[in-house]
């Protein structure tokens, strides 16, 4: 198996990326919205094909990222037949196996944090993805969106204190910045679910949490019960050029596509004098502003035209598209390989030995 645990920090929400490693399917657990870019990176970086996305629940605390997958990437879209949600393309009932290549997903309904809850267990019984129905040493609250407290103590002890004891359990969210536990731990531990705590102690915690509302509900809500499509579609990547972009947050731009358009951009060159002066050469036209006084500098480039970073082997020149971004500049990618590929595809230079 592949298996990934991503984050989102704003809404403190875990995204599960698992693949059967034979088959390079993929599923991807609770995406979010504003991260799908980073995930799509991740998926194809790693050579996989996404099949689904999956909803433990409908969100109230951010936006599902399984409409604009859908787009980008193809992936069919399933939430539980319960969840109430329109335009998904499987629609889950209690013991239904979510195929992964030669393996599967089996959800389970699990009910209790909303009525439509699902947890979903592993072929093998040796990982519980249990969204808000378990979290660590804690539980989802129960007090919107169908929650009942009943329920929820009764999901638990049926659906995931029933798995094995070791059976890792990766839940929806974590708050304090823990990632994983296990069916044994929990049973023991958890201080308002375990073994030794009866249904109705449990109930009289949860009525009296007493915690506000989340901040994103109101918008959130909706916009999962259509699976994250949003009202208006905009396009949400830069098309000046045919950019990717990389899990780690930065556009690029292949040297073919540069060598083409060379007047067309802006090219930063933020390597050292000696560098630039120096036997790689540089790219015709470009400008040298090293990446130490790119900050103070950066009023010399214009914000009308793309620009493209350049440095040796790529690093830096990432580092100066990040730099700019904060600066106010919207068109920016990094020359993917530096002055090492470009050279290496035999594209012409300025300066420079053969
Ligand atoms: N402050 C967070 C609250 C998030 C929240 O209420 N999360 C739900 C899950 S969707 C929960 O069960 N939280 C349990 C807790 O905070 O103890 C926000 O505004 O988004
Ligand atoms: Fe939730």
């Amino acid at each position: 198996m592949i298996f990934r645990q991503l984050f989102d920090p704003q809404s403190s929400t875990y995204t599960y990326l698992v693949a059967d490693a034979a088959s390079r399917d993929a599923l991807l657990i609770d995406p979010v919205f504003e991260q799908a870019r980073r995930d799509a990176a991740l998926i194809e970086e790693l050579g996989l094909k996404l099949r689904f996305t999956v909803e433990t629940h409908v969100h109230a605390d951010h936006i599902t990222g399984a409409w604009l997958h859908k787009q980008k990437l193809g992936s069919r879209i399933a939430v539980s037949a319960a969840s109430g949600a329109e335009g998904a393309d499987l629609y889950l009932q209690p013991f239904e196996k979510i195929p992964l290549g030669r393996r599967h997903v089996e959800a389970r309904g699990t009910p209790g944090h909303t009525g439509g809850c699902m947890t979903y267990v592993l072929d093998d019984r040796s990982m519980a993805f249990t969204g808000d129905t378990l979290f660590i040493r804690g539980c989802g609250r129960t007090d919107f969106q169908q929650g009942d407290a009943h329920a929820l103590y009764r999901s638990v002890r049926s659906q995931i204190f029933s798995l094995p004891d070791h059976c890792l359990i990766y839940p929806g969210h974590d708050y304090r910045g823990l990632t994983v536990t296990s069916v044994g731990e929990e049973k023991l531990y958890n201080p308002r679910l375990a073994e030794s705590i009866g249904e109705n102690d449990f109930v009289g915690y949860m009525k009296h949490l007493g915690l506000p509302h989340p901040k994103q509900m109101d918008i959130a809500v909706p916009a999962n019960l259509k699976c994250g499509r949003p009202d208006k579609t905009t396009t949400l990547d830069p098309d000046w050029a045919p950019l990717t972009y990389t899990f780690g947050g930065i556009w690029e731009v292949q040297p073919h596509w540069l060598e083409e358009h060379l007047r067309e951009v802006q090219i930063v060159d933020v390597r050292e004098p000696d560098e630039f002066n120096g036997p790689l050469g540089h790219v015709p036209g470009a400008v040298l502003i090293p990446l130490g006084t790119l900050s103070e500098r950066c009023g010399a480039v214009s914000k009308d035209k793309p620009v493209v970073t350049v440095c040796r082997s790529g690093a830096r020149s990432a580092q100066a598209t990040v730099l700019l971004g904060k600066a106010g500049f919207d068109k920016v990618a990094n020359l993917s390989g530096g002055m090492l590929r470009w050279r290496a595809q035999r594209f012409a230079v300025e300066g420079g030995i053969d």
